[in-house]
């Protein structure tokens, strides 16, 4: 069943149908132990249709927060872009070092939501989404549902100084999440699917795909170390890394098009402003 924040409240899709829920809010729906059964009870209720013109960020008052280099393919590029900062070192060692990368990327209120423009940063040459997995961690640590993000990302200012991250990544319109949460109490299978297209004019400029099974880490070994010496009192969204990355020659325009898919959760679109 997958969750939506609406204009007009939350709803739960589950084979094709759109069921109302009377909670108002996903801090509300977080909180609860029994959320599965929670949402599986309200298939006896009200059904409704859902308008996508209508959709919201999947979000309430949750922390986003994001794993890097958790891919080969985010090691590589990682190395390659910083190598004149003499950077590259960190990322190879962060693969394959026991503790992640885990980084803060967005408060909830800048977050975007799906068909919203992202945005690139003004003094960024270089600029990339990145399609990411991401997982909702509830209060206790327990993974509960899981969306799609692009954690929007400035590559040539990453790659002058790692010490410059968080300009690179945390911006105005830097973090896309949606449309909508795949709740489940199972973990996804390694064959599910992440894929982007970027749309230029009519033409795709880019598109590209990888599956779970190229992630190094798991995503419960992730929220714990998030969740290590901290609280989430609403839980929290962890972008789990990306495992696709466009040639070093592409960077985004203004008037793109981004669309990312992840098998059983949704297509996530965000034109580029
Ligand atoms: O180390 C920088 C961030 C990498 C990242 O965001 C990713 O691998 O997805
Ligand atoms: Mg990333």
């Amino acid at each position: 069943m997958i969750l939506y924040r609406t204009t007009s409240g939350l709803v739960v899709e589950h084979e094709g149908k759109v069921y109302e829920l009377k909670e108002r809010s996903i801090d509300e729906l977080i909180v609860r132990s029994d959320l599965h059964s929670l949402l599986a009870g309200t298939m006896k209720g009200v059904t409704t249709t859902l308008d996508e013109a209508n959709l919201l960020a999947p979000i309430g008052s949750q922390e986003v927060w994001a794993a890097g280099v958790t891919y080969l393919r985010s090691r590589a590029a990682r190395m390659a872009e910083s190598k004149d900062a003499g950077g590259g070192d960190f990322y190879d060692r962060v693969y394959s070092a026991e503790r992640p990368e885990l980084f803060f990327k967005s408060l909830p209120h800048k977050v975007v939501g799906p068909n919203a423009s992202v945005g690139l940063r003004s003094d960024a040459t270089w600029s990339v989404p990145e399609p990411e997995l991401v997982v909702l961690i509830n209060p206790e640590c327990r993974i509960v549902g899981y969306t799609i993000g692009n954690d929007m990302s400035s590559r040539d200012i990453e790659g002058q100084n790692p010490l410059y991250l968080p300009q690179a990544k945390v911006y105005h319109r830097s973090c896309a999440l949606g449309p909508g949460i795949l709740i489940t109490e199972r973990a996804l299978v390694p064959e599910t699917r992440i894929s982007i297209e970027i749309v230029r004019g009519s033409a795709a400029a880019f598109s590209g795909e990888t599956t779970l099974a190229q992630m190094k880490r798991r995503p419960q070994e992730l929220a714990e170390y998030l969740y290590r010496d901290q609280t989430f009192p609403f839980g929290c969204f962890l972008l789990t890394g990306t495992g696709i990355v466009p040639p070093d020659s592409f960077t985004l325009e203004r008037g793109d098009t981004v669309r990312i898919g992840i098998d059983g959760i949704g297509l996530l679109v965000n034109p580029v402003e």
